[in-house]
């Protein structure tokens, strides 16, 4: 073993002593000791040097590992980063997409209900227009029934006006011919007075009711008004419409008078009934003339059949009267006195017997005797509308065994205090007794004579006589004007 550090710490020792060691003289042996201890030593020197220089490139190459893995990691975090912010952004841009598709939606949800709101808005205003439309066709369609109704007033009007020319013409060649006038009995002012007094008894409610309107505007409410007022006071429905539709034709708007609107009234009622007006010639036509007077019980027939007589006899005809109904011995009795006041025959049977029997036998008697005139009584109440109508059409085939023309006259005798069942009797009888022409009676009594009105404008049959009491000069012909202006309350 060599001991080196034997040697330095000598030399060591020596240099502390300060002497100088003087390199002894070294063997061979010595010096190739020393020198391997020198290359040894350079060996080792070489060896460390090597070894630090291995252990620093260790360390340098640890240094580059770690600044290699630290860039990568640089490098790795950066790219995580990068990722995670476009990541983010993916998301926030998905986020905005989200958005954008809910606004969209909600946009679109707006315009739906903009949509629904425009689809509504457009079904309101088809709605609208359809309904404007509607209103439209019905004013026009009654702009042309009211057209439709003028004319027919104005056709009915000139009508009346024509008829009523033509009676006066005759009525005055009558009175040249030296006869008496025939009109005189309606002009005469007591039956005037006293048809106004029975109509204004009844239609009370019509003249008073009709002073509520003076000094009024002519408008839709005041016509409605005055049309419930017509149909109340029996005049009907159809008729207050038509009359009020006149009214409102020449004075709608206007303010109107109490006089006013009832000369108005008055004059669209004369209108309606003057076409009825028809005074009847019982001298006219065949001989003998056979007159059948029909009506249900209490209506006035044998009344009327007495005034007719009372009046006819003073004109001079010759006429037989037939008590006709023969059920009641009253009735065959009532006829009686009047045939025996006027001086005229009447052919009676004991109650009970057979009324077409007594007809017959009535016709043969006037054909021998040349009469004139039979006018015939009839039974007015029987168990049921059917026997009373068989009863009336066995009468009517066995007159017409004798005059396939007879009855020339079917007279229906309406009680006007019966109101708007008088209209019902007119439809019962009209066609079943095949009734020519009407009478009403009991006008000076209570009367609701505003049925007549209503029976004139639906039924074109001729009315002849109205009578106002019970005395035989209480049966007039009938006149349009009078009872027109006795009905509303019109002074003559
Ligand atoms: N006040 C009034 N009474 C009348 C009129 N006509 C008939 N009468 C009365 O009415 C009632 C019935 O009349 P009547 O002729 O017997 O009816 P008939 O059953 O149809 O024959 C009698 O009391 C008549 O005096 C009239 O015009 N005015
Ligand atoms: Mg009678």
């Amino acid at each position: 073993m060599i001991l080196w550090f034997g040697k330095k710490k000598k030399e060591e020792e020596l240099k502390a002593a300060g002497a100088t060691m003087v390199e002894p003289e070294l063997s061979a042996e010595e010096l190739a000791a020393k020198e391997a201890a020198e290359a040894e030593a350079v060996r080792l020197a070489e060896e460390e040097a090597a070894r630090k220089a291995a252990e620093q490139e260790e360390i340098d190459r640890k240094v580059r590992e770690a600044a290699i893995a630290w860039e990568e990691r640089q490098k790795r975090e950066r790219a995580e980063a990068e990722a995670e912010a476009k990541r983010l952004a993916a998301e926030a841009a998905e986020a905005e997409r989200l958005a954008e598709a809910a606004r969209e939606r909600a946009d679109a949800d707006v315009a739906a209900a903009a949509e629904a709101e425009r689809l509504a808005e457009e079904a309101r205003r088809k709605r609208e227009a359809e309904e404007a439309r509607r209103a439209a066709e019905e004013k026009a369609a009654k702009e042309l029934a009211l057209l439709e109704d003028r004319r027919q007033a104005e056709r009915q009007r000139a009508e009346a006006e024509a008829a009523a020319l033509k009676a006066e013409e005759d009525r005055q060649a009558a009175i040249a011919r030296g006869e008496p006038d025939p009109l005189a009995e309606t002009k005469d002012p007591g039956f005037f007075s006293k048809l106004s007094d029975g109509l204004s008894k009844s239609s009370g409610k019509l003249t008073s009711g009709l002073s509520v309107f003076g000094k009024r505007k002519l408008d839709d409410d005041t016509l409605e008004e005055l049309e419930d007022l017509l149909i109340t006071s029996d005049l009907g429905a159809k008729v207050a419409a038509k009359v009020t539709a006149g009214l409102s034709r020449d004075r709608f708007d206007k303010e109107i008078s109490e006089d006013e609107i009832r000369v108005a009234l008055a004059r669209e009622i004369e209108t309606i009934m003057s076409p009825r007006e028809q005074v009847v010639d019982f001298s006219d036509g065949p001989r003998p003339r056979v007159v059948l007077f029909v009506g249900v019980n209490g209506s006035g027939k044998t009344t009327t059949i007495g005034k007719i007589a009372s009046k006819l006899k003073e004109q001079g005809a010759k006429a037989l009267l037939v008590a006709g109904d023969t059920f009641r011995a009253a009735a065959i009795e009532q006829l009686a006195v009047w045939g025996e006041r006027a001086g005229i025959p009447v052919l009676a049977k004991e109650p009970g017997a057979d009324a077409a029997g007594l007809v017959y036998e009535a016709i043969e008697k006037a054909r021998e005797e040349d009469l004139d005139l039979v006018l015939v009584d009839t039974a007015g109440r029987l168990q049921n509308k059917a026997e009373l109508m068989e009863e009336l059409s066995k009468v009517v085939r066995v007159t017409r065994k004798l005059d396939p023309d007879a009855p020339h006259d079917v007279i229906l005798v309406l009680d006007a205090t019966v109101g708007q069942n008088a209209l019902s009797q007119v439809e019962a009888f009209r066609h079943t007794a095949g009734v020519t022409g009407l009478v009403m009676t009991k006008l000076d009594g209570t009367a609701k004579g505003g049925v007549l009105v209503a029976i004139a404008e639906a039924h074109d049959l001729p009315i002849h006589f109205v009578g106002v009491g019970e005395k035989a000069e209480d049966l007039k012909p009938f006149s349009a004007e009078a009872y027109a202006r006795a009905l509303v309350g019109v002074e003559s």
